[in-house]
């Protein structure tokens, strides 16, 4: 299959089908949901990590890269699950966490057992903190060790220590992981903070470091990986690393994350709506350039980092079906590889929490006790209710039934579930699965051209191109009506029944061959 041909569904497995009745997501739990993935028409799914973990960070913390957690699974329940992935068309692509491990692993427990340990140098460790670097959890990202008297580097929480890349026999170790993977048949890797692991302490950066291509180019620049699909999560992207990422000749990455349409609130615990004119321009611009540079882009508006992206960039209340399938017109229509985050194709909301006790995330958390003295209550549950992780990952209701659940049961489960959904005369899943048949039936959409047409206030117009075909999609991302240019063409799609005169609220419509 070729890239251009991919359609993402991202699983995270602690909250996606709970097969056992245990309050997490299983493997029993995906395999039951195949045909699901298979009547939405994605052919790719990235597994947010099902390793071994103590899950301080829910998966992000690995104690074993090579174990699958037992609360997902057995290994053997795995590879049947890839074999019949594969049987089934669908790609499989898993987490490489290869910034930092958890400190259960057993390289980090070594490590801290003594300064002449050979695993010592597989973190990075000082006599005193060399900079102020922050955790991105909050508070010093450097933490104390009593035992050998020294600080280690932990860019998230304390229980993710930083590996030193630095060090030959941690990339020999990651390379082997890899390997391991590939070997057992997966199809690529969704690569977490990649453009963390080369550290500048020169210049005072945790990231983005002097080594970061050489060593990217040395996990992934070999024969071994050469079929493989990566995609590296990258914040501190730039258009120039973002070609040097992503060049084919370079053999470093199919593609990247990157976050520039996504940080547009002021702060990250901002509860402000923000300006989805301004996440389009900022879109547009990355759609532009990677095109001109020839390069692979992804597209997606959510992931289990993010909050829902109804709630966020839409109208949650009055226009959620027209607000959810536009947006993921904007998924599924733009160039490049398109991501869905479970629970965007039935338009899952964020939740409404009233209590503290009820958010699980340590970011969250973290944030909470931070400014506890400083800002009231309620103040902070907004914030963490418009921004917090945990909307993410709400259990996927799969019908009203209340269930148990490691993160408490969704607070929106009677309005919104698939059941429900897939019944509905307006089911986001039926327009989500039309676009997907649109994207895979014209090509403009996979191989086609992007050439942005208008965007104003409230209005966003591109067009995709290929050979004969032309395609234009029409997007009223205001509540007021717009009246664009009397348009004439063949309808495609259309997220209301009508087309007025004028565009209504989050309407979105796709032409073939327009004219004007
Ligand atoms: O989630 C965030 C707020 O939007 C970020 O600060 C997040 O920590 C950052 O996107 C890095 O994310 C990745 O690495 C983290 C992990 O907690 C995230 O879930 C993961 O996607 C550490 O492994």
């Amino acid at each position: 299959m070729k890239v251009e041909d991919l359609i993402f569904y991202q699983i995270y497995p602690r909250s996606f089908c709970d097969g056992n009745g245990d309050g997490e997501g299983d493997i029993r739990g995906v395999l039951s949901k195949v045909e699901y993935l298979k009547t939405l028409g994605v052919n790719a799914v990235w597994f947010s990590p099902c390793f071994e973990s103590p899950n301080k960070d829910n998966g992000y913390d690995i104690a074993d890269y090579r174990n699958i957690s037992p609360k997902f699974g057995t290994f053997a329940e795995f590879e049947n699950l890839l074999r019949i992935f594969h049987e089934n068309g669908i790609k499989v692509v898993l987490d490489f966490v290869a910034n930092h491990t958890s400190t259960e692993h057993e390289w980090f427990q070594k490590a801290r057992e003594s300064k002449d340990n050979p695993y010592r140098d597989y973190y990075i460790w000082r006599k005193t903190p060399p900079n102020d670097w922050q955790s991105l959890f909050g508070g010093s990202a450097w933490q104390y060790d009593e035992k050998t008297k020294e600080y280690y580097l932990h860019s998230f929480a304390v229980e993710q220590a930083d590996l030193n890349w630095e060090n030959p026999k941690v990339r020999e170790e990651m390379k082997a992981i890899v390997d391991f993977w590939v070997d057992k048949g997966v199809d690529g890797f969704r690569c977490d903070v990649l453009d963390m692991i080369s550290k500048d302490f020169e210049a005072d950066k945790n990231g983005n470091g002097p080594k970061l291509h050489e060593y990217i180019r040395e996990i992934f620049g070999r024969q071994e990986t050469e079929n493989i699909f990566t995609v590296g999560e990258c914040w501190g992207t730039t258009p120039e690393n973002v070609r040097l990422f992503c060049a084919p000749e370079r053999r470093e990455l199919t593609t990247v994350f990157n976050f520039h349409h996504l940080c547009v609130e002021n702060g990250r615990f901002n509860a402000g709506k923000p300006d989805l004119r301004e996440v389009l321009q900022r879109l547009s611009y990355w759609q532009e350039l990677t095109q001109k540079l020839g390069l692979t882009a992804t597209v997606f508006l959510g992931n289990h980092d993010q909050p829902r992206s109804v709630s966020r960039f839409g109208d949650e209340k009055t226009y959620r079906y027209e607000s959810a399938t536009a947006l993921g017109g904007m998924v599924l229509l733009h160039c490049g590889v398109p991501f869905i985050y479970q629970g965007e194709e039935i338009g899952m909301i964020n939740s409404a929490h009233t209590q503290i006790s009820q958010f699980r995330d340590i970011e969250s958390l973290n944030y909470y006790q931070a400014n506890i003295d400083k800002i009231a209550t309620e103040e902070l549950i907004k914030n963490i209710n418009a921004n917090g992780r945990d909307n993410a990952r709400q259990m996927l209701p799969w019908n009203e039934q209340a269930v148990k659940s490691w993160q408490g049961d969704y607070a929106h489960r009677t309005q919104i579930n698939v059941e429900k959904d897939l019944a509905s005369k307006r089911s986001v899943f039926q327009f989500y699965k039309k676009l997907i048949a649109l994207r895979k039936k014209y090509s403009c959409f996979t191989k086609g051209e992007y050439r942005l047409v208008e965007l104003n206030e409230n209005y966003y117009e591109f067009e995709r191109r290929y050979t004969g075909e032309r395609i234009s999609v029409l997007f009223n991302f205001g509540k007021r009506s717009v009246h664009p240019d009397k348009i004439k063409g063949e309808i495609l799609l259309n997220n209301y029944e009508t087309v007025a005169e004028n565009l209504q609220p989050y309407q979105l419509i796709v032409y073939k061959n327009a004219s004007r």
